[in-house]
């Protein structure tokens, strides 16, 4: 190693037996999670954002220059501009405007069974909107010139590590991605620098809702993963 500055690493380490029920209970938890598209207007604690984000914001990136912005959206206004705007790209894709759908046939019927349209209630019922936008440039300082390194790999850990804060915290998400989304910088009023990346949707479930059943078929052990 080239000489730098440092500090003690001071992970506790457990045991082999703590270890594996500790994994084990974080993917029963985990296991449980699902993508909410029925959201009640509850407010939740701003309290358990803010955690999530700070957990985010742990994610390992690229050259620690922490690539990433979370833009939290509560405002009545805001959420339905940004619904408004969301709404009028997904009737494109979905051909939904009378023109000829912009999401090929093969899409549209990967998403049958989800049963999505272009109506996206939940943008403006959920109590809070988190737009994640991936600093393509900035560093550290976020001065809009530093050349930033593996952003889209980096801000993607960092929204699974805010999701899963999220869904340990009791709290439901839906990760949504309108396209475009250019829209969102300006509704975000962020730099020209950053791109948009996802709407992590934020939540209680409300009473009645529902998930498709196609989403619990997960993929098992032995076809996600080789060991060689
Ligand atoms: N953004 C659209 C379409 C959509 C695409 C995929 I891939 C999904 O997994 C779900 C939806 C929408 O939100 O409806």
């Amino acid at each position: 190693m080239q000489e730098h500055d440092t500090v003690p690493y001071a992970l506790k380490t457990l045991p082999d037996q703590e270890s594996i029920e500790r994994a084990r209970a974080l993917r029963d938890t985990l296991q449980q999670r699902r993508t909410c598209r029925y959201f009640s207007d509850a407010d939740v604690p701003r309290e358990v954002i803010e955690a999530a984000i700070e957990a985010a914001g742990t994610a390992p990136n690229g050259a620690n220059h922490q690539p990433w912005h979370f833009a939290v959206i509560a405002s009545p206004e805001k959420k339905r501009a940004i619904r408004e705007a969301a709404e009028a790209e997904e009737r494109r894709f979905y051909g939904e405007d009378g023109d000829n759908p912009k999401a090929s046939e093969e899409w549209l019927g990967a998403l049958k069974e989800l049963g999505t349209d272009a109506d996206k209630p939940f943008l403006e019922t959920a109590p809070y909107l988190i737009v994640v936008f991936a600093q393509r440039k900035g560093g550290i300082e976020e001065d809009g010139k530093t050349q930033n390194y593996y952003v889209s790999e980096s801000v993607g850990i960092a929204c699974g590590m805010l999701i899963t804060c999220l869904h340990e915290a009791g709290l439901a998400t839906l990760t949504h991605t309108p396209s475009p989304m250019g829209f969102l910088r300006e509704a975000c009023e962020r730099p020209e620098w950053e791109k948009p990346l996802m709407i992590v949707v934020v939540g209680r479930p409300s009473e009645d809702a529902t998930v498709p059943a196609h989403a619990l078929n997960k993929k098992p052990l032995s076809q996600i993963a080789s060991w060689l």
